[in-house]
Formats: structure tokens, C-alpha cells, sequence
């Protein structure tokens, strides 16, 4: 089975409730009935503004991140039930600018998938190698050993998760993976997933992500194992964002 693509915007850190309400209303003025499924992964300060905005449209909202802990002494983090206050139905987890930035490992990224699941929450798990690393010929190992530690998570079906391949050379550089570059990875991850869980393994969204814009999208989306994207940069213009929408179909 195809599954139905899923184009997510990651809008990073980025937005202010004036600029939000402009291109979330372009959004959805101009989303129609979209032949995939569409969300916008917006800082949580904005989860209120964005979650009344998008009410009853196509549009689901989505968090960057989550936490792995229930509640407690953790500043600055948000939890799974928290993060369901807002109807955010989908998570970022293990983005590369994390695991970058904050030192999170793949173990941190599986408790987070963890948490995501148990709460009802659709993980976007991120793996994707170094500019170092697919010099090394090593990106088949490094996006594998990513994708490995959260398979197996606790009581819940690996169909529940979506995963996003981002090559970290391609992130916020302008620079995109040819589409037989990520079609190739993406084909990795599909052999893994087959390996894991033959059953379900046709029907796991596998996104691309790493600088896909309005120009690239359409060629990347056409490949056999791409089954949508997580758009950084180009999710900030609500012209380039339904033209990537469009495109997936
Ligand atoms: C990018 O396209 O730069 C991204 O990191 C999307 O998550």
C-alpha cells in the first residue's frame, strides 16, 4: 500500500504572532482539499495562536519538539499531555539541529518517540548523515544505527511513526540530495523497515527533508520510497509551501 503523503513545515525558530497570522491565513486560503496530508511544526509559544487558526481546516499542527519525561523539575521542556492541550498531532523528534545543539543521543531520541506514542502523538523521527560521514561512505551505517534505536520501541507498532531522512549537509545550506541520492537512502530505509516489519513496512511515511523548496519538490516527491517532505525555509512562504502541497500528490 502507498501510503497518502505528508508534507510538514518546520518552521524552526521562527515567527511572531503578526507574521503567523499572515501566512497561516495564505495557508489556508490556498490549501483547498490537498491530496496529501499537511501539518506545521511551529515553536510552542505559538501552539494556542496556530492551534485556533487551523481549527476544522486541513491543516494539523504540529510541535518540534517533545520530552521524554511525564512532568517534574525539567525547565524549558514540554510534555506529551501538554503538547495534547493544543491538538498537536505530530512531534519532530531527533531533528539533527537537536541532536547538534543539545547533545541529544539515539537513545534520547527513542524515549522521546517513546513518549510521543504513548500519548498518541505521531513521532517525524529524523536521521540523516554528516558531510563527514557520506565522505566517509559511511551514510548508510550512520542513518541505519538512527533508525534502529527507535524500531523497537516499547508496546507500540513502528507503523505509528513517520521518519524523516535529513541529510545534515543538506540543512539550512541551500544544498538538496539529488533525487537519486535520496531515493537511494530512503531505499535503505525502506529494506530496514521491510526487515523489522515486513507487514507494515510499505505503509511508513518516509519524508525527505534538507533544503526541499518549491523548485526541487516535485522531482524529489516523484521517487518510488519519498512519501513527503519536512520543509524548513520554504514553509515560511505560504506560495512556495502550497506549491510543495500541490506536488504531492
Ligand atoms: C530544512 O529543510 O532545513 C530542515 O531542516 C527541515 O526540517
Amino acid at each position: 500500500m502507498t501510503p497518502r503523503k505528508l508534507i510538514a513545515g518546520n518552521w524552526k525558530m521562527n515567527g511572531s504572532l503578526s507574521a503567523n497570522d499572515a501566512l497561516l491565513k495564505a495557508l489556508l486560503q490556498g490549501v483547498g482539499t490537498p491530496g496529501c496530508d499537511v501539518a506545521v511544526c511551529v515553536p510552542a509559544p505559538y501552539f494556542a495562536q496556530v492551534q485556533s487558526l487551523v481549527a476544522g481546516s486541513p491543516v494539523a499542527l504540529g510541535a518540534q519538539d517533545i520530552s521524554a519525561q511525564p512532568q517534574g523539575a525539567f525547565t524549558g521542556e514540554q510534555s506529551a499531555a501538554m503538547l495534547k492541550d493544543f491538538g498537536v498531532r505530530y512531534a519532530i523528534v531527533g531533528h539533527s539541529e537537536r541532536r547538534q545543539y543539545h547533545g541529544e543521543t539515539d537513545d534520547v531520541v527513542a524515549a522521546k518517540t517513546a513518549a510521543a506514542l504513548a500519548n498518541g502523538i505521531t513521532p517525524i523521527v529524523c536521521v540523516g548523515e554528516t558531510l563527514a560521514e557520506r565522505e566517509a561512505g559511511r551514510t548508510e551505517e550512520v542513518v541505519k544505527r538512527q533508525l534502529a534505536a527507535v524500531i523497537h520501541v516499547n508496546g507500540h507498532c513502528i507503523s505509528e511513526i513517520v521518519v524523516a531522512y535529513e541529510p545534515v549537509w543538506a540543512i539550512g545550506t541551500g544544498k538538496t540530495a539529488t533525487p537519486e541520492q535520496a531515493q537511494g537512502v530512503h531505499a535503505v530505509l525502506r529494506a530496514q523497515l521491510h526487515h523489522a516489519a515486513s507487514e507494515h513496512a510499505a505503509g511508513i511515511r518516509i519524508l525527505y527533508g534538507g533544503s526541499m523548496n518549491a523548485a526541487n519538490a516535485a522531482e524529489l516527491l516523484a521517487q518510488p520510497d519519498i512519501d513527503g517532505g519536512l520543509i524548513g525555509g520554504a514553509s515560511l512562504k505560504a506560495p512556495d509551501f502550497l506549491h510543495i502541497i500541490a506536488a504531492a500528490r
